[in-house]
């Protein structure tokens, strides 16, 4: 019965946002623990979640820093935990790995290609920035690379996916992600129900328009039949328009100040709670139902 409901994924602060772009992006364990039980109450089953230093906001990969605030939110809601492994730019793969591997939690992230990943347009020239590792941030965003080779893939898909029964939200930002997707299903090292997220706007991958998401969908159903439930993400002010049409063709959705930090046009979003609250009623609006963490897990044959 649970099959056409909607899964509201809600990621939290990620690592491209930056404190100085928004006072409400959550930073330290405290307020990161504070939005995402929020957000859960709202009405997302699963968090995707990653962690920032709580000295100055910057993108961690401390798993003590994880460990401060995973056990907050387990013990105050039933919610999915979705550890990211992409972490920044920044990061080698050991460390973005580091804390899922000492959680092991039900579900991380997987990136599925190396990728320029451009966030520019947030960084309005004469910005005032509150810490100087922003601009840095963002010019080594400029000159690096989102490196995820086919090699890492494995490596994640062998350490977390085998070693810990980790299941994962398959981040693709283009369509020859979904054939690189189909090139580790065909070896037998992923299996479904494969839970795919359609990740448009991102600079360096496909754009936020509807004709992308339609197209996305189009060549993951030939590649994956009824093997694969998809979720649609879409940075910035695509984020309401395209979830809403990914949820009308029969996917799932993600909010989040990861990925945008408004809730309408030149409006900063005050919380993540505000989002999913957003998408919750733009859903039962349309006479969808949005799926317990329950039935999240049943959908997608997580561990729990
Ligand atoms: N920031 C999103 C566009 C990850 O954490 O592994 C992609 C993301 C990657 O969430
Ligand atoms: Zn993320």
């Amino acid at each position: 019965m649970s099959k056409n409901k909607v899964i509201i994924t809600c990621a939290v602060t990620g690592s491209v946002h930056t404190p100085s772009m928004s006072p409400h992006l959550p930073v330290t364990p405290a307020e990161i623990a504070e939005q995402a039980i929020a957000a859960a109450e709202a009405g997302a089953s699963i968090l995707h979640l990653h962690a920032r230093d709580p000295s100055d906001g910057r993108p961690s990969a401390d798993p003590a820093v994880f460990l401060q605030f995973l056990p907050v939110i387990k013990q105050a809601t039933d919610a999915v935990i979705n550890i990211s492994t992409g972490g920044s730019s920044l990061m080698t793969l050991d460390e973005r790995l580091a804390a899922a591997l000492k959680a092991e939690p039900e579900m991380c992230s997987l990136n599925m290609g190396s990728m320029n990943f451009g966030i520019f347009g947030l960084a309005k020239p004469g910005m005032e920035w509150k810490h100087d590792w922003e601009p840095r941030l963002l010019e080594a965003t400029r000159s690096g690379i989102f490196k995820n080779t086919f090699a890492d893939i494995e490596d994640i898909l062998k350490r977390l996916g085998e070693g810990c029964g980790t299941r994962f939200e398959f981040e693709c930002y283009d369509v020859g992600h979904l054939y690189s997707l189909k090139h580790f299903y065909d070896r037998g090292l992923v299996k479904g129900p494969l839970f795919i997220q359609f990740v448009l706007g991102i600079l360096g991958g496909i754009g936020a328009d509807p004709e992308n998401l339609a197209h996305m969908k189009r060549i993951a159903d030939k590649l994956f039949g009824d093997d694969y439930r998809f979720s649609v993400l879409a940075a910035g002010r695509a984020q309401m328009p395209l979830i809403t049409m990914g949820a009308t063709l029969g996917g799932n959705v993600r909010v989040g100040l990861e990925d945008s930090l408004y809730i309408g046009r030149g409006e900063l979003a005050t919380s993540n709670a505000q989002q999913v609250a957003r998408i919750r009623t733009i859903l039962e609006n349309l006479s969808l139902e949005v799926a317990t963490p329950e039935e999240a897990r049943s959908m997608l044959a997580l561990k729990g």
